[in-house]
């Protein structure tokens, strides 16, 4: 008996070597200690022995059983071990490999010009302001004194939604609003987006606009002069030649267009220009007193300027892009660029 029990001893211990997972040490703690298990056959034969050999034999099954579990358990400590090693091994960052670069993207051309041009206007103290661009007719026509049978108000430029609900075709209508919301000094500048019934070539239905405004106390037009041209200055360049010519809008009386030296070749002419060395930039003038009357400022005590720009343009100028369209076809070959 004391061999079988030293044999089995010894053929556990080299399963016992040999078992590398969890699950195997289970199988051999099932075959030696379970029910049906090697060790509990020899102590189920032990009352077939004589009284004197019984206590004898019993206490070297119970010293082999404690010894099988001794060992069992020690096993299962180094294969515990074991197993975590391969996994901590099989899981090992690199944590000094650069990580992945993900692509960034950049500012469409019409947000850099509009911030910038917004920037340089805040630090003359303009604010910036914005405004539906489903306006009402009132917001967008009436209140800027544009007459009842003006073509801006024909259905062929303008979109209408409703009788007189339409989408904004200039950005005024916030310059109304803000007027309509407080008294002078106003000084503020209204980027957005605007909307034309126009689709060719040099125009697109919707483009971008900033307008500016201030009113004050005795606000003249060489205010308006001098705001325009350190405007220009800052934007492109301080030798650039600045000039006015008179013209007209139905929202200013007197009124200009504001030219720049040609950007391309300087003021000699060329295709850009059309061969007159000059660049249209800005629309601008002394806000018509019927403006006041429409949002209650006391035109007798007021002045101010407004002007307009359309920011492509700007933009274009600005970046030497040749074709408006390259601005809304979001091509990243393109837009990468800026
Ligand atoms: C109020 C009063 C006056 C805004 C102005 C222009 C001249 C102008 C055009 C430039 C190119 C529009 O994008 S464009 O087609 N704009 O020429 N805009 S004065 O005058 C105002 C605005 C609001 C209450």
């Amino acid at each position: 008996m004391k061999e079988k029990l030293e044999g089995l001893l010894r053929e556990a211990s080299a399963e016992l070597e040999k078992a590398a997972t969890e699950e195997g040490l289970q199988e051999i703690r099932v075959k030696y200690l379970g029910k049906k298990g090697e060790l509990t056959s020899v102590m189920k034969g032990l009352g077939s022995l004589s009284p004197e050999e019984r206590p004898v034999v019993g206490a070297l099954v119970n010293t082999v059983k404690a010894q099988l579990e001794e060992a069992i358990d020690a096993r299962a400590a180094v294969v515990r071990e074991q197993v975590k090693a391969q996994r901590l091994a099989a899981e090992k960052i690199d944590v000094t490999l650069p990580g992945r670069r993900r692509p960034t993207g950049s500012k469409h051309p019409i947000t850099l010009v509009t911030e910038e041009i917004c920037s340089i206007f805040a630090a003359l103290g303009f604010a910036v302001a914005e405004g539906p661009e489903v306006e009402h007719d009132f917001y967008n026509f009436e209140a800027l004194n544009f007459p009842k049978d003006h073509p801006a108000r024909d259905m062929q430029d303008t979109f209408f939604v409703g009788d007189q609900v339409l989408l904004r075709t200039h950005t005024s209508p916030v310059q109304i609003r803000t007027m309509l919301k407080q008294q002078p000094p106003v000084r503020i500048i209204a980027p957005g987006t605007v909307y034309r019934c126009d689709s060719d070539a040099t125009h697109s239905p919707m483009f971008h606009q900033i307008e500016g405004l201030m009113v004050d106390k005795g606000i003249t037009f060489g205010d308006l002069k001098g705001i325009l041209t350190l405007f220009i200055n800052q934007l492109f360049g301080k030798d650039i030649g600045v000039r006015l010519r008179p013209s007209f809008f139905p929202f200013t009386e007197p009124s200009a267009e504001v030219d720049i030296a040609c950007v391309i070749c300087r003021g000699k002419g060329c295709r850009v220009c059309k061969e007159t060395g000059w660049l249209e930039i800005l629309g601008a003038g002394m806000v018509d007193p019927a403006v006041y009357g429409h949002v209650g400022y006391d035109a007798e005590l007021y002045t101010g300027f407004a002007f307009g720009m359309g920011i492509e343009r700007i933009a274009m100028l600005k970046y030497g892009i040749a074709d408006m369209r390259l601005l809304f076809e979001n091509d990243l070959r393109f837009l990468k660029q800026f």
